[in-house]
């Protein structure tokens, strides 16, 4: 059983699908938007975790053709809620890209024949991506983020804080949202450092007039002190855990 032959089988067979995470306006507590996350349940094996795949994608190169099919599917999916309900829905999608995509594929090629082929106006994805995928090529990164801006998409930079972490590109490339890392999240109504770097998270990105995301909030707790402190934008299980589909757009109509 080679994970990487599977892998490249279920890419051409469409076995994998995109599971929709709710992100929630901490103002309003409307949905802001979805961040897609791929789901491989294979025939015979069952349901591989992303953790496993994910890696095998990026070692093979095989995370091209899933970051492409990953943004064609969601870009599909957003066109299909539109068309069920008959109006542009007010939510994006974010949308992961991993290091080895921003490097060895066009991603803004790959974002505007998504939107192009689905009808869609570019801000309805937000690309999200770590901070490795940065530093290990920040001309190139900016080269595209810069691309992508133009199509009007959006920019966050996702599990903020763990990565090695250049603050200077924050000021140079056109990032638009900071996800603030889960590890902070958890902790941070026991653990005085973690809530000391929620809050410094929070006025860097407001002092660079950018929006956050809060990662990994569980409960009321947590989703009452991040909108009191002032982050625009949460995510979670206390919300919501990533939906198929179309439970995603039950979600949103039940809550718009
Ligand atoms: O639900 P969770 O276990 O789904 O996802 C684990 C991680 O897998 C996510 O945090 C994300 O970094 C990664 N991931 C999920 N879907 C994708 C995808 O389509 N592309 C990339 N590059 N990473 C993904
Ligand atoms: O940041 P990444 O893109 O790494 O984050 C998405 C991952 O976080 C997915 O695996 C998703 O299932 C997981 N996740 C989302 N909300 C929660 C939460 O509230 N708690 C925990 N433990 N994991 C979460
Ligand atoms: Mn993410
Ligand atoms: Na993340």
């Amino acid at each position: 059983f080679s994970l990487e032959t599977e892998l490249r089988r279920a890419i051409d067979r469409d076995e994998l699908s995109l599971a929709f995470q709710p992100l929630i306006n901490l103002e309003t507590n409307s949905v802001s938007g979805f961040e897609a996350l791929a789901r491989w349940i294979h025939p015979d094996h069952g349901p591989i975790p992303p953790s496993e795949f994910i890696p095998v994608a990026e070692e093979s190169g095989l995370i091209v053709p899933l970051g492409r099919w990953a943004l064609d599917a969601t870009a599909r999916t957003l066109a299909e809620w539109d068309r069920r309900t008959g109006r542009v829905l007010p939510v994006y999608a974010g949308v992961n890209v991993s290091a080895v995509q921003l490097q060895r594929d066009d991603v803004a090629a790959g974002v505007a024949g998504a939107l192009g082929a689905n009808g869609l106006d570019g801000s309805r994805l937000t690309l999200e991506l770590t901070e490795s995928a940065i530093i290990s090529d920040p001309d190139r990164a900016g080269r595209v983020l810069t691309a992508l801006k133009m199509l009007d998409a959006r920019i966050a930079m996702d599990d903020f804080g763990t990565g090695y972490s250049n603050l200077a590109y924050l000021q140079k490339l056109p990032i638009d949202i900071l996800k603030i890392d889960r590890s902070f999240v958890t902790g941070m109504l026991a653990d005085r450092d973690s809530i000391a770097i929620v809050r410094a998270v929070l006025s860097l990105a407001d002092a660079l007039g950018m929006k956050t995301t809060a990662e990994g909030i569980e409960t009321v707790e947590l989703a009452r002190t991040l909108a009191a402190l002032g982050c625009s934008t949460g995510q979670g299980y206390y919300f919501a855990k990533p939906l198929s589909a179309d439970d995603a757009l039950d979600y949103l109509l039940a809550r718009a």
